[in-house]
């Protein structure tokens, strides 16, 4: 007999659903909260410009009409600030507080045959339940370079993803920012405009599209409020659970456009007349025909020296990896930022990062003196969390093992074979990456739900995935991508692993869209959770 059924690992915003969800149900549940707040990823990603590129009407929970009516957001596209007073605001309203223990980080879990239980050390004490719901965030663990001499910087050195809590100033300082991802793209136009001079230290550029965010006028929010019902319909209907504008649906928009390849060079420069590098890659082709894409990226190079003035910097910011092999980025004023006097970009192509010294940044290129450095590097993702905790699942295997060693094994992303009662969020195979992560998120955790109230319902223990089963879907989902160029031999995102020196390379999400992926988990559920061993 163990104090609780369900363990809950995280609180940001999978962990905080799943709580409110499942102790609704009934279940006795306790959230394990490494830091001493809500929020997860969006509270530790507090750098200056942090925003999300869904927009907040729908990068929300859909479960409460309440929450959803009585919560104000006053941007189309929301910032981290309010993100986080968002799930401030949404812990408080459910009365989640008294259920999460704050400061308890998970460092161990085992699985104990006999008594069908969990056991978990944290670093708050020893916790046991029948099943562990692991919502602990498929970018939540930072990937710090291994650059030598990174302890001796005599500066400040800043993390992106453990941004501090009070003010940092920036003003009139020698800046330099490595990474030119989502999170380097963001932060720097804003960076620019503190600093004295800000270095960009770029080993890839990015391909990223301009987007206007607008503050909700007055009266705008209540219309889309009484609009409520058919805008999270018309969501739940959309292959990334967002119907309106995105990241994600501006690729989706790209696929019904005509091919590259047969347009002719008037069309061609036509597209960035009208639409600038949005134009130069939405074409239909880029996606299935690496040929079509390197076509659209030539034209993307001419949308960006039509806005960056100095001609060098401009060649250097046009990617040489396949267009949509890395996740979509959309950005504020990106390239018209490398026009600024206090604005220098180093390619790193032409001479890599050799070393951080006490002045600054060394390269094959030169050196850089420095006052601060900003790491904006990106996350082990997916399987990084729950790979760290050490956990133990049949025969005491560890699943960081199993995952290093078979690669990010998984059925359904909800569960893997040999690690019974254990539910991933959003795990590796899953649609959460490749759309919106809320909406895609709110299907597992009632999904799950749903599944520990049809084991208790029917006398069962436990519940495991068959490796079988597991085998078949991770060929299911690595078929969708087959075709496409997110497997292209040049394609190193950390959609496939290949962000992390060592890291086995699989296509990690699930391309066949919320929808068709909600369809087969409810067919796997009716058929009395087909592919799982109930016992
Ligand atoms: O991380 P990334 P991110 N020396 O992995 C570079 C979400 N997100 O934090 O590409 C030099 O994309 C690395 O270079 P390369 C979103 O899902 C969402 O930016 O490996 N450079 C790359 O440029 C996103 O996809 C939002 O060659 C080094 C960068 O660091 C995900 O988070 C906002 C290096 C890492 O890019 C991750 O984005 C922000 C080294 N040693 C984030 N090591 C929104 O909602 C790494 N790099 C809008």
């Amino acid at each position: 007999m163990s104090d609780f059924d369900v363990i809950v690992i995280g609180a940001g915003f999978s962990g905080l659903y799943a709580l409110h969800k499942l102790r609704d149900q009934g279940l006795r549940v306790r959230a394990l909260e490494r830091a001493d707040a809500v929020g997860g990823t969006w509270r530790e990603n507090r750098y200056p410009g942090a925003r999300c590129d869904i927009e907040s009407i729908e990068y929300s929970y859909s479960f409460s009409e309440e929450i959803q009516q009585e919560w104000v957001w006053t941007e189309s596209m929301p910032a981290q600030p309010e993100i986080e007073a968002y799930l401030n605001f949404v812990a408080d309203r459910l009365d989640l507080r008294r259920d999460i223990a704050f400061g308890t980080e998970v460092l161990a879990m085992a699985f104990d045959e006999t008594d069908a239980l969990w056991r978990l050390e944290t670093s708050g004490g020893a916790y046991a339940a029948p099943f562990v719901v692991a919502a602990s965030g498929i970018l939540s663990v930072p990937l710090e370079p291994d650059i030598p001499g990174m302890a001796s910087f005599a500066g400040e050195s800043l993390f992106t993803s453990r941004w501090p809590d009070t003010d940092v100033d920036l003003v009139g300082k020698r800046v330099g920012v490595i990474g030119t991802g989502s999170t380097g793209v963001q932060l720097i136009p804003v960076v620019a405009r503190e600093a004295g001079h800000l270095s960009v230290f770029q080993r890839s550029a990015a391909f990223t599209l301009p987007w206007t965010v607008h503050e909700l006028a007055p009266g705008e929010l209540d219309g889309l409020k009484a609009d409520y019902a058919d805008i999270r319909a018309a969501q739940r209907a959309h292959p990334v659970g967002a119907a309106r504008l995105s990241a994600f649906s501006v690729l989706l928009d790209m696929l019904a456009s005509p091919p590259i390849k047969t347009a002719t060079r008037e069309e061609q420069l036509r597209a960035i007349d009208e639409r600038g590098v949005m134009g130069a890659l939405n074409w239909g082709d880029v996606f299935f025909d690496i040929e079509a894409n390197r076509m659209a990226t030539a034209l993307y190079g001419e949308a960006i020296a039509r806005i960056v003035e100095d001609p060098d910097t401009a060649a250097a910011l046009v990617p040489t990896h396949p267009f949509a092999c890395k996740r979509p980025i959309i950005d504020q004023g990106y390239y018209e930022t490398f026009n600024r006097d206090n604005v220098t970009l180093i390619d790193l192509r032409n001479g890599p990062i050799v070393s951080v010294t006490p002045r600054g940044i060394s390269t094959a290129q030169g050196d850089v003196d420095l006052d601060v450095i900003i790491y904006a590097t990106g996350f082990d993702a997916m399987t990084g969390a729950l790979s760290r905790m050490k956990v133990r699942g049949l025969q005491g295997v560890l699943l960081g093992d199993y995952w290093a060693e078979e690669g990010p094994l998984s059925y359904l992303g909800l569960a893997v074979a040999g690690f019974p009662n254990l539910f991933t969020v959003q795990g590796p195979g899953s649609p959460s990456a490749a759309t919106n992560f809320v909406a895609a998120m709110e299907q597992h955790i009632e999904w799950i739900a749903d599944c520990i109230g049809y084991l208790r319902a029917h006398g069962y223990r436990t519940i495991d995935a068959q490796p079988g089963a597991q085998r078949d879907w991770v060929e299911h989902a690595t078929s969708l991508v087959a075709p496409t160029v997110l497997t292209h031999p040049s394609c190193n995102s950390w959609y496939n692993g290949a962000n992390v020196p060592g890291k086995k390379r699989m296509y990690m999400g699930y391309t066949a869209g919320i929808p068709e992926y909600r369809r087969r988990c409810d067919e796997i559920a009716a058929n009395g959770y087909q592919g799982f061993t109930l016992a």
